[in-house]
């Protein structure tokens, strides 16, 4: 088909020159969704720190009976007097510590668990930010609405972005079927639910992108529903904020308003461009569309052939997306290309 597909989805496990299967050195730094062992906030840590610890007391039982096998393996048994069954020396012993240590150990973790799921449930402090996110078949609208002024809103998609060190309050809801929203480095999984608006929260530490993935099996695109939290220091944000406010600049160039005329009569019943007259509800908000780092929830990079790309092969692209494949003549193509250049 000829479409370049530029996937950062990166691999764990490679084919070496000789054809064996070995674990890349890398394979821990790239791979994108292992980072819960590695958080990044303190709605994370908590979890993590059940993590490392269920993953050390699971070793140490494993150890332990190795060690116990191997004792009773090597030791020799006493002599005939008590072979029958049941009648060795200490075994009853034996067997009620055995039950005793692990019930021991079950109820600490079960109580470790409850304590942990507490602790990420409700943020410590009162949220710096609110914003809803609607999980979509199969892409994230990310709606920054401001309650106290409703010129304070706007709507993008597939990028969150966040300030650092403040506590992020998530309103997550469903437009269709059940998902799951999960950033692992910084909090743990909540499902997206129709009809009804889960709460989640999210603080980064430090600033990076972190990488998100619906985590509940909502359709043959399941796998390509992936957004990325973006956490910037405080002025960082505010500016990105600032511009993702701002209305799509009215084109005035020629070919620009030709690819707007494109625009409006195939593409705008389903996208909306803030400061014009698209205002379609079920796909992306494409008034900052340039801005964002990948197209189609982290499905390709965000560059100005992938978005023909997009454009022209959205089905053998994302087979089955809510988004038809256009026919486009190169210079109507060449104009729309135009016109979304501006949007950003
Ligand atoms: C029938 C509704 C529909 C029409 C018409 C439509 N789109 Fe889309 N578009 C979608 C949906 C749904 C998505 C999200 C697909 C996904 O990621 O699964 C999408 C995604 C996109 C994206 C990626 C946005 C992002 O941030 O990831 C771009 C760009 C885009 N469409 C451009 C266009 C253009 C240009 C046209 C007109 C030529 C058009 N679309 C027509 C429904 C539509
Ligand atoms: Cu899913």
């Amino acid at each position: 088909m000829g479409v370049a597909l530029k996937s950062r989805s990166r691999r764990l496990l490679y084919i070496s020159a000789q054809g064996t299967l070995v674990a890349s050195p890398l394979a821990y730094a790239d791979a994108p969704l292992d980072y819960f062992l590695h958080a990044a906030g303190p709605a994370a840590t908590p979890t993590m720190h059940l993590g490392w610890g269920l993953a050390a007391m699971c070793v140490a039982v494993v150890i332990i009976i190795a060690l116990l096998l191997t004792v009773a393996m090597a030791r020799r048994r006493p002599e005939a007097a008590s072979r029958a069954i049941g009648k060795e020396e200490g075994g009853m012993r034996w067997l009620s510590i055995g039950v005793g240590v692990s019930t021991v150990a079950l109820l600490v973790s079960l109580a470790y668990t409850l304590v942990t799921l507490q602790a990420v449930a409700q943020p410590t402090l009162t949220p710096g930010l609110n914003i809803t996110v609607t999980a979509y078949d199969w892409w994230w609208k990310v709606d920054y609405a401001d309650d106290s002024d409703a010129d304070n809103r706007f709507v993008t998609a597939n990028e969150i972005h966040i300030p650092v060190g403040v506590p992020v309050r998530i309103g997550l809801k469903s437009a269709d079927v059940i998902h799951a929203f999960w950033v692992p480095r910084l909090a743990g999984k909540t499902q997206a639910i129709p009809g009804q608006t889960n709460r989640q929260w999210i603080e980064a530490d430090t600033p990076g992108v972190y990488r998100g993935q619906c985590t509940q099996f909502c359709g043959a695109q399941h796998a390509h529903m992936a957004f990325d939290v973006v956490a910037q220091p405080r002025a960082e944000f505010d500016a990105w904020r600032a511009a993702q406010l701002r209305q799509a600049a009215v084109p005035v160039d020629d070919a620009v308003q030709a690819g707007q005329k494109i625009f409006m009569d195939r593409c705008a019943g389903c996208h909306t461009v803030r400061g014009s007259d698209a205002a379609g509800m079920h796909a992306p908000d494409l008034t900052h569309v340039g801005s964002r780092e990948r197209l189609a929830a982290g499905t390709l990079t965000n560059t100005p052939e992938h978005l023909l790309d997009w454009i022209r092969h959205a089905q053998q692209i994302k087979p089955d997306s809510l988004m038809p494949s256009f026919t486009l003549k190169a210079q109507d193509a060449a104009a729309l290309s135009a016109y979304l250049a501006t949007l950003r």
